[in-house]
Parts: C-alpha cells; sequence; structure tokens
C-alpha cells in the first residue's frame, strides 16, 4: 500500500465518506476482497463472530454492525499474503528484525510452526508433535513452576483463557501478566475498592437514557467507533456529552454515521459534544475534585445538591473525603488540572442539573501513576449523586481488546480471588498455587534477573506493548525459550530467548473444526454480555491450528491426562463451557444460553446496590491529589508526553502510516505540541527534535527526529504514537496499586536533532 507524506489538518467530521473510502482501501488490499466482505457481513451477528477490533457492545440493529476499524482489523486477519516456511527460509531474524512495524503485519498470516535456529539466524520448520514436546522438556525440567509465564492478550477466547489459567495453575502458578496489566488494570482495582466489583456498571441501553455523558480521557472516533453512534443518538436526543481530553480529538467533535448513507451523500454530521475540556495530562482527579468542590459549596449553601438518601444508606467514608475536599485548595487544582475555576464550575453545573450521568474512561486515565485514585475520584463525584445502579447512569471503563474482560472473568489474573481457587482444586482435586503471581512488569523484571525458563505468549506482542524496549528486549533475550501463538508476524518474534518457538493459530474470523464439528467460542464485552462467536472463513492453511488446541496439547504433552482429558477438551468446546459453567458464578447453562439467545447479560452487584467491598457499603476514597510532579508544566524545558494510538493501529499492530483525523499522513515519528511552546522555545513546524526521558535514574532514553506538528493540545504537554516511544517509559514508572506503565505520563525535555 502507498502512503503519501504530509500534515493537513483534517477538516471533516469523523466516520462519513473518508470512513467507506478508507474500509474499501484496507480490504482491497487484503487480497481476499470477497472473503473481507462476506465476514465483514458476519461480524457481530447472531450466526457470525464477535469483532475482533474493540470490546464496545452491539446492538443487532443494523445489517453492518461494524465500523472502519473493525473493518480494518478484519480485512487484515482475512488476508491470503502468507508467512510460511519458505518466507523464513528467504529472511533471517536479523533482516526481520530491521523491518518496521507495518512491514510485519503485512506479510500475511502466519501458517507454519517454527523453530529458532541460533547457528542460521533463521526460523525453521518443525513439526506440532516436536515443538510440543520441546515446550514441555522445558517446563517438566524447571526447578520452580514460577519460572513460568505465561502472557495473554485480549482476542483469546473465553474457553482458551480458561484451558491457559487451568494449564498454570495445575504447573503451579499464578504467572498470568497479561495486556490488562498495561491498560484498565487501575479501573478494576479502584471500582473493587470503591464498590466491589470489577468491572463497569452500565449497559449499552443506558446510553439511550443518560441526562449527560462525561468522558474522560478516551478517544472513540478511533478505538471504539461504534461508541460514537450512541454518544450521536444521546446528543441528538439532548442529553449533553462533556469531554475531558488533553487533545482535541475530531471523533469527539463532529460525526457523520458512514452506515446512514443519506448522511454521506447530504453531508449532515452531528457535533457531538456539549462542551470540551482539555486538562493536562494526570489532571483528571483535579478536575473531578474541582467539580466536587464547586457542588460542595452549593450544597452548603441549599442543602440539595447531593444525594443524601443514596450517601446515608448505600455509602460509607463521605466525612473523610469531604474533609479531604476541603482541604485541596483551589491553586492546587487549576494549576494541576490545567483548567480554570470557571470551566471547572461550568461543568460541574452540567453534571448537577443532569438527572442521570455516564462516566466513560479510557487509558487517559488509567496510564498515570494516580489512575486509582482518578478512578475513585470519579466514583466519588457519582456516589455524591447517587448516579449508579439507575437506568442512564453508572461508571464506565471502555475495555480495549475484544475479550479482554472475559479473559479476566476465566481466571487470567495474577492475584485471583481465594474463592475461585477453592472451588477451582476441589473441582480439579489439586492444590492451587495461592501466592500472589507475576504482572507484566513483574514478569519482566523476573526475566531480566535470568529467572524464567519459559514465556508462552497467547496472542499479543510484549516486545512492543511493554514500556522501556530496551530493557524490555533484553528481558524477553534472557528467557530459556519464548513460545508465540500468533496469527501475524511481530517484533516479539525476533528478539528470541535462548530457544524460540511461533505456533500459527487460526483467529476470530475463521472455521474453527474438530473432529468434523464446527465449535463456537464465547466472549465477554465491555457491558458484561457473554455471547457466542464462529467464523465463517476456511483457515489460510491446515497447519494453523485453533488456541484451544495448542493449549489443550502442551497442557497433554507437559502434565499427561490422568487428571483431565485434554483431547476430549479439545475436540467438544461444550466440555470446556461445562467446566466453566460449573466453576464461575453466572455462567450456568453456558453453552445452551450462547448457542441459543444471543447471549446474555452476567449480574453486576453493584448496579444492584449490593456492595462486595470489606463494609458492604460503597466506599468514598480521601486521597489527597498527587504531589507536584505536572506542576513544573510550562517550564520551557520539561514536558510530560502522553503515548497513543495513530487512527491506522490496533496497538502494537500498524496497518497504515495514516493518521486521518489529526491530519498525520505517511508517517508516524511526529510530535504534537502546542504551538506556543514550539515558539517559546524557538522551534518551527516540520523541524525535527530528539525526545528524550528525565526519570531518576542513570539509563539514556531518547529517540531521534521526531517532526514537529503543532496541535491543539495544552501547553506543557505533548503527544506521540505508540509502540515507537516504548523506548521513552521507564520500566519502573507504573501506577500506584496497578503497576501499570504510565504510558500517558512520561517527562520529557526535547532538542532539535543534528
Ligand atoms: N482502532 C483501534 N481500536 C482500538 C485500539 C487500537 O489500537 N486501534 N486499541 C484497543 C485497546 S487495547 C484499548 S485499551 C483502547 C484504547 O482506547 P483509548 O483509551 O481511546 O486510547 P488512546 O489512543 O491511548 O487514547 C487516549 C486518549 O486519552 C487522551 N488522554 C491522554 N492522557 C490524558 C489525560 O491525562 N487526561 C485526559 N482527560 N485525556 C487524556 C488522549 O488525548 C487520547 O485521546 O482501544 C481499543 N481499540
Ligand atoms: N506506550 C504505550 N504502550 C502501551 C499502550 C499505550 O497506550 N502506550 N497501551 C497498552 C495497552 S492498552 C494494551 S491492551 C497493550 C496491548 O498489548 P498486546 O495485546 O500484547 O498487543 P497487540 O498489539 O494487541 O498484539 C498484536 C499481536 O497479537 C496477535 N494476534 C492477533 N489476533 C490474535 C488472535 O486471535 N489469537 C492469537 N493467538 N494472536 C493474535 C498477532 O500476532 C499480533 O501481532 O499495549 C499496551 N502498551
Ligand atoms: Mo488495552
Amino acid at each position: 500500500m502507498k502512503f503519501k507524506n504530509k500534515i493537513k489538518p483534517y477538516n471533516s467530521a469523523a466516520g462519513g465518506w473518508d470512513s467507506i473510502k478508507s474500509t474499501a482501501r484496507f480490504i482491497f488490499d487484503s487480497k481476499a476482497t470477497f472473503k473481507s466482505i462476506r465476514n465483514l457481513l458476519k461480524i457481530n451477528k447472531q450466526d457470525g463472530f464477535d469483532c475482533p477490533g474493540c470490546a464496545w457492545g452491539n446492538d443487532n440493529k443494523s445489517i453492518f454492525d461494524f465500523c472502519e476499524n473493525g473493518a480494518k482489523a478484519v480485512a487484515w486477519e482475512t488476508t491470503n499474503r502468507s508467512v510460511d516456511k519458505n518466507f523464513f527460509a528467504r529472511n533471517s531474524v536479523n533482516y526481520l528484525y530491521k523491518q518496521n512495524d507495518h512491514f510485519l503485519e503485512y506479510q500475511g498470516r502466519l501458517v507454519d510452526p517454527v523453530y529458532y535456529n541460533s547457528r542460521n539466524n533463521h526460523y525453521e520448520f518443525i513439526s506440532w508433535d516436536n515443538a510440543f514436546e520441546l515446550i514441555a522438556k522445558h517446563i517438566n525440567t524447571m526447578d520452580h513452576p514460577n519460572q513460568l509465564e505465561l502472557y495473554t492478550s485480549g482476542r483469546t477466547s473465553n474457553e482458551g483463557a480458561w484451558l491457559y489459567q487451568l494449564f498454570g495453575r495445575l504447573i503451579g502458578t499464578n504467572n498470568f501478566p497479561d495486556c490488562s496489566n498495561m491498560c484498565h488494570e487501575a479501573s478494576g482495582i479502584g471500582l473493587n475498592l470503591s464498590i466491589g466489583t470489577v468491572k463497569g456498571t452500565v449497559r449499552l441501553d443506558d446510553f439511550n437514557h443518560a441526562d449527560a455523558i462525561f468522558v474522560f480521557g478516551q478517544n472513540p472516533g478511533t478505538n471504539h467507533p461504534r461508541m460514537l453512534h450512541s454518544l450521536r443518538r444521546a446528543s441528538d436526543r439532548g442529553a449533553k456529552i462533556v469531554v475531558f481530553n488533553t487533545l482535541r480529538e475530531r471523533g469527539l467533535e463532529r460525526f457523520a454515521d458512514p452506515k446512514r448513507p443519506i448522511e454521506v451523500i447530504t453531508v449532515v454530521e452531528s457535533i457531538i459534544n456539549t462542551a470540551y475540556y482539555q486538562p493536562n495530562l494526570g489532571g483528571d482527579m483535579a478536575a473531578v475534585r474541582g467539580i466536587v468542590k464547586c457542588l460542595l459549596e452549593e450544597n452548603r449553601q441549599t442543602n440539595d445538591v447531593f444525594n443524601c438518601n443514596f450517601i446515608k444508606d448505600k455509602t460509607k467514608g463521605i466525612n473523610e473525603y469531604l474533609k479531604v475536599v476541603d482541604s485541596t485548595k483551589w491553586n492546587e487544582i487549576t494549576i494541576q488540572s490545567g483548567l480554570t475555576k470557571k470551566q471547572i464550575y461550568e461543568a460541574a453545573l452540567i453534571y448537577k442539573n443532569a438527572k442521570r450521568v455516564i462516566c466513560t474512561w479510557g487509558m487517559g486515565i488509567t496510564q498515570h501513576k494516580h489512575s486509582v485514585n482518578t478512578v475513585r475520584e470519579i466514583v466519588n463525584l457519582q456516589l455524591l449523586f447517587g448516579q449508579i445502579g439507575k437506568k442512564g447512569s453508572g461508571l464506565c471503563p471502555v475495555r480495549g481488546h475484544s475479550n479482554v474482560q472475559g479473559n479476566r472473568t476465566m481466571g487470567i489474573n495474577e492475584k485471583p480471588d481465594l474463592a475461585f481457587l477453592n472451588k477451582l482444586e476441589k473441582y480439579f482435586d489439586f492444590k492451587a498455587p495461592r501466592s500472589k503471581g507475576h504482572n507484566t512488569i513483574e514478569a519482566l523484571n523476573a526475566m531480566l534477573n535470568g529467572n524464567v525458563r519459559v514465556l508462552i505468549s497467547l496472542g499479543g506482542n510484549l516486545a512492543a506493548a511493554a514500556p522501556d524496549y530496551l530493557r524490555t528486549k533484553k528481558a524477553l533475550s534472557s528467557c530459556g525459550i519464548t513460545v508465540h501463538i500468533s496469527t501475524k508476524l511481530n517484533r516479539s518474534h525476533l528478539i528470541p530467548g535462548r530457544e524460540s518457538l511461533i505456533l500459527p493459530t487460526i483467529g476470530r474470523t475463521e472455521i474453527d473444526k474438530t473432529n468434523n464439528r464446527n465449535q463456537f467460542i464465547t466472549v465477554e464485552d465491555t457491558f458484561s454480555m457473554v455471547h457466542g462467536s464462529q467464523g465463517r472463513c476456511e483457515p489460510l492453511s491446515s497447519q494453523q491450528r485453533s488456541e484451544i488446541a495448542i493449549i489443550s496439547e502442551i497442557a497433554y504433552k507437559t502434565l499427561g491426562d490422568n487428571k483431565i482429558n485434554w483431547k476430549a477438551l479439545s475436540s467438544n468446546y461444550n466440555l470446556i463451557r461445562k467446566q466453566i459453567a460449573d466453576i464461575i458464578p453466572g455462567f450456568a447453562n453456558l453453552t445452551k444460553k450462547c448457542s441459543v439467545f444471543k447471549g446474555f447479560y452476567l449480574a453486576n452487584a453493584a448496579s444492584q446496590y449490593v456492595f462486595n467491598t470489606a463494609s458492604k457499603k460503597a466506599q468514598f476514597s480521601n486521597a489527597l491529589l498527587p504531589k507536584s510532579i505536572f506542576l513544573n508544566l510550562n517550564n520551557d524545558v520539561n514536558f510530560t508526553l502522553q503515548t497513543l494510538r495513530s487512527h491506522d493501529q490496533y496497538n502494537t499492530t500498524i496497518y497504515g502510516f495514516d493518521d486521518r483525523y489529526r491530519g498525520v499522513y505517511g508517517q508516524r515519528n511526529v510530535l504534537f505540541i502546542n504551538i506556543n511552546d514550539m515558539n517559546k522555545l524557538g522551534f518551527k513546524t516540520g523541524q525535527n527534535v530528539d525526545i528524550e526521558t528525565v526519570w531518576n535514574d542513570a539509563i539514556k532514553r531518547s529517540v531521534k527526529n521526531f517532526k514537529l506538528v503543532p496541535y491543539n493540545i495544552t501547553s506543557g504537554n505533548l503527544a506521540a504514537y505508540y509502540p515507537e516511544t516504548n523506548v521513552l517509559i521507564p520500566m519502573d514508572s507504573f501506577g500506584d496499586y496497578s503497576y501499570t506503565p504510565t504510558s500517558k505520563s512520561v517527562q520529557v525535555k526535547l532538542k532539535l536533532s543534528t
């Protein structure tokens, strides 16, 4: 595919004609046009598959239940290009390592199991049997079960995740680092502390009833395009959409629905937001605190602003919280948030005047040091008004990967709860490991310390997704063996451990046939809806195996079948679902519910006012605002940098080099900067700069030659794309309690490139 190199502000609405053009371009480029189009008609359909794009829910109301970016994800999975043993014979690992991430992705689907030959630096064909034997040999000769790390990315099905965690726990480890650790971890931890659930409390239909929707730190135009339909419908019926985002994001400003042909032809578009606030990176906790402070002042005058009954009956800790609000000074709030008192007051009024409010959030909230406290501050605000549990209101962390929430529900968790472990060991008659396992950061450190014999990655691309790229690279190469169960070639494959395997798997869109029987899998979306999913395309090669077949075979070769009949499980997924149904609350009759109906809703206790916290009440938090790490923002040397996604990428998968809504074409090494900051430094548009991290150790972390792009972004804050800038994020810069890398706040300085 060709990409023209230019920077040109985008003046149209999000969606619309350009969205259709872009979808078509990616479909034609997949070299499997008909397959792709047939697939698109099956996305999010009862007889089809769950969109592998994002975790947003669907209401099955339209023939086209997908968005531009879901279509890209499908087209790229459906491609007819393949990476086979001959490809690896032609291309050495060193050669491939030098290519960019787009090139790697573009080569097509992995079709042969391959083993890294360190003598000639090539991957070579290995039979599936030999691959499984090798993995089993490594695992069975470990000194300790915790020398095994089992990484998961969030596309795996519930059934795959279930077998994977069962296998790990039978070996004796809770080492389940996963993409969630780098993503919504802070949401789960914060929500659990505050309301005793790790999930959001809203359902998709709540968006049809909210009077106001507050969207914090999220870019749905690119990352959850189907959410724009909900926002737009809400806005059209008069609901207020209030955005907090450091950047001006087009998708949150204007939107034309590409699914309504009339809008595309007549250029009808909606202004989406009512108010758009641009806080400093990490400034949302202060902004929400400010909203509460305004409303507290009002409440003191009229005594009828807060929902006193709800607070009295359902919550604990109000007095301590309000004390902290009182003691937080306005200048602390305005400096840290970067918003004026007037702006905060205006947002507070919108909030107060809405009967039903939903708060949604994404990575702009969860990838900071104080993310757990920020999530809890948002919960505090909602609790003051009883905005939880009633129709049209609640808390909505918008998940990323399409089944990341389901993976957690299935037990992919380094800190599983005791009740789950107790049930598991009783059911399978074994002693489950009790000590906490490794999250992603801990797993990388264990690798760096030489303590990891075997790393298995069930999807994902740890090398490119993790922070501190150079240290991560060292970590991966310190493993005894790295085993990647993947659909596409990626950076992680090119950083082998002492030994390395790539095992090609089928994806969500493909027919999963065992014993002459088409299997289906189940997934859970961000609204706790569980439903079936069944691919409709023939896999590209008979060598590719399902994730479930691969995990079962690894387990069988390693553990034998005394306790568990792995082969039976992998030839009939209903048997796996029976285990899930017997152990995980809410999953009774899983197979029946998912194959007959569209799916079902997993109850959420908090939304029914059952708070599984220590006090059995919803708990106000009372944290101080973070220490003044953001107070040097207007100093002209130090900036805070966020790393985010372009429109043409899916995490570490780079579909192309355009970021249409931000006006960037044909390139990715750009740095978005406020024009006043640029002028102050004497820099000019289009000049190249080097970015260097300011951190408390001696390691030099820098990237060179990033093109300056003036942008509507709050002064003192910068933005650049991930994964190119992961090299800048120190591995030990992570969230309190969450261990999530601070991908949205890295202190950096700039200098002109030479
Ligand atoms: N097409 C596509 N879809 C995807 C993905 C993808 O890569 N491509 N990834 C999937 C995954 S795994 C995830 S987790 C989600 C991610 O979806 P998002 O959460 O939207 O992720 P980001 O692209 O990182 O965008 C973060 C947004 O928050 C803003 N922001 C950053 N820091 C702050 C802050 O401190 N305060 C405020 N108020 N705003 C801030 C940024 O300007 C940006 O608009 O998307 C999922 N869907
Ligand atoms: N700097 C910075 N770093 C970040 C972030 C950030 O905002 N900034 N975001 C973080 C977030 S939110 C996340 S979720 C992580 C993402 O981290 P990961 O989940 O590890 O990364 P992905 O890019 O989603 O993984 C892509 C790879 O998954 C494989 N794959 C795709 N589909 C399937 C499938 O169906 N089965 C299998 N087995 N493999 C498949 C393909 O081989 C592909 O190359 O990155 C995190 N890293
Ligand atoms: Mo994510």
